[in-house]
């Protein structure tokens, strides 16, 4: 009966807030603080020089125009560069392609149309059920499973939308004490307190709950240990054997190699009941492999002994492949520091930074990653430098090598650093990114603020200032 709800609430919200939604929001938030007059669009940053005689950033974009800055914050996301499979022939595909981070503006038809789309990741696992909807046929290309969970996203009545915006100031009290900022308690009770079925009576409650829940509010043991994490995995590898019905497409829709919560976890909307559709075909890319696209569509390959090449045909492809993430939009940037020192090189075995923010040897240079906190303590931090009359601020060399051990400290355990995924700063398509790295911070957020703001509170001299 419950279940029956929620897919009646879900049949009326369609998927994750759309597109235009989204577009309609930023707008409003440009018109209503006037920001148009600041914004330059439509330009790409192609180079960033430090001139230490003169304290200042110049920035060069791809058509020559040059900037110059006391100081730079780079706002570039960690997924906002998107890659294309490293396979030959991309080019050759004469239908429409697209890769998802670079949607068209203009309303996308399926109709009667054949689509082929590689990867299954966060992007695909949300865009597979609203495409299946009218397309004429969809052929999914997986080189591997993910362990998705419903979203339960659900329209909003007025009368919910006025409790949620007289609740905003406890709300955002909730989520400055949570882990990862997100709405979901952490659950301090042990999985081997509990007993086989409080396990399944959490996580049929967890799995029912809108969001990360079944991630960020389960078992604290499930993302350090495998044990605990076989058998969440199994809960869910249950759920998806219930939902779709060919028992084969299942077990490949299942992950065998890597556990629940090890990846950043999908989030879907009647995901695997698309599989169920008569229009939608999987090809499980470990028997086979991506040989080259073509100007038809994509040329697979045996890999396994008696699994025969297939042309696939289409008239849209649709590439779902991810980004270089994290350090991918700084590599794409010449960034020059002192003495010509470079990032890229700096980088080259994964980002070192002080407090996730600034870079020895990149002086007067902020990175904004945790939104809303790096802003307000960037903002602090050169207003204090204003009020001082300095103009000067690095991270110190030993600053950052601390920095990057606790970093690294902090991940150990996690089960997720076994495992190739972006936030571990794995691509297969990218050369040089074969190798695991620590991306990412894994401690709480509660612990990382208060961290930068006892720098603050220290004058900042944990930096070099002038
Ligand atoms: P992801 O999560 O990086 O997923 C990319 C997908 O594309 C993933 O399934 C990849 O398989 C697949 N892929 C990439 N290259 C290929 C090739 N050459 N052949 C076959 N399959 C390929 O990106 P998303 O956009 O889905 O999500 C990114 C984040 O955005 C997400 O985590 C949320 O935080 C929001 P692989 O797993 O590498 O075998």
């Amino acid at each position: 009966m419950r279940e029956l709800k929620l897919k009646a609430k879900c049949i009326e919200a369609g998927t994750a807030a759309p597109q235009y939604e989204t577009e309609r929001y930023l707008n409003f938030i440009c018109d209503k603080f006037d920001l148009r007059t600041d914004i330059q669009f439509n330009t790409r940053i192609q180079s960033a020089q430090f001139l230490d005689d003169q304290r200042t950033w110049q920035v060069t974009d791809t058509s020559g125009r040059v900037y110059t800055s006391r100081y730079l914050i780079t706002g570039m996301g960690v997924l906002s560069n998107p890659t294309l499979p490293n396979v030959p022939g991309v080019k050759d595909f004469q239908g429409e392609a697209f890769h998802t981070a670079r949607w068209p503006k203009e309303p996308v038809s399926f109709e009667n149309k054949r689509v082929g789309i590689i990867g299954t990741g966060a992007t695909a696992i949300q865009a597979i059920p609203e495409i299946a909807k009218t397309v004429g046929h969809l052929t999914v290309f997986q080189r591997t499973p993910n362990w998705a969970i419903p979203l339960h996203n659900a329209k909003i009545s007025p009368e919910e939308m006025q409790d949620i915006r007289t609740g905003y100031p406890k709300l955002f009290e909730k989520l400055q004490q949570t882990r990862m900022c997100f709405i979901h308690d952490a659950n301090p009770d042990s999985i081997w307190d509990a007993t086989p079925e409080q396990r399944e009576e959490l996580w049929e409650h967890l799995y029912a709950q809108p969001g990360f829940g079944m991630w960020l509010s389960n078992y604290k043991e499930i993302l350090v240990d495998h044990k605990a994490n076989d058998l969440v995995s199994e809960f869910v590898a249950k759920k998806t054997r219930q939902r779709v019905h060919n028992p084969e497409t299942a077990e490949l829709l299942i992950p065998k190699n890597h556990g629940f919560g090890t990846r950043r976890v999908p989030m879907e909307t009647f995901y695997y009941e698309a599989y169920n559709r008569p229009n939608v075909r999987l090809v499980d890319l470990h028997k086979t492999a991506i040989d080259r696209i073509t100007e038809k569509g994509v040329q697979i390959k045996g890999v396994k002994e008696g699994v025969e090449g297939e042309e696939h045909e289409f008239d849209m492809l649709i590439y779902a492949t991810g980004f270089d993430a994290v350090t991918g939009a700084f590599d794409a940037i010449d960034f020059t520091g002192v003495g010509g020192v470079k990032l890229l090189e700096k980088w080259k075995e994964g980002p070192q930074t002080y407090l996730g923010m600034t870079v020895n040897g990149l002086p007067n240079m902020f990175m904004i990653r945790s939104i809303e906190f790096a802003v307000d303590w960037l903002a602090n931090c050169i207003g204090y430098l204003q009020q001082k009359d300095l103009s000067r601020i690095e991270a110190r060399e030993e600053g950052v090598k601390q920095w990057t051990e606790h970093v690294h400290q902090i991940s150990e355990g996690f089960l997720s650093n076994e495992i190739d995924s972006w936030m571990t700063g794995v691509n297969k398509n990218v050369a040089g990114r074969q190798k695991r790295i620590v991306a990412r911070y894994n401690g709480s957020a509660v612990e990382f603020r208060q961290r930068c703001r006892d720098v603050a509170d220290a004058r900042y001299d944990a930096f070099d200032l002038a």
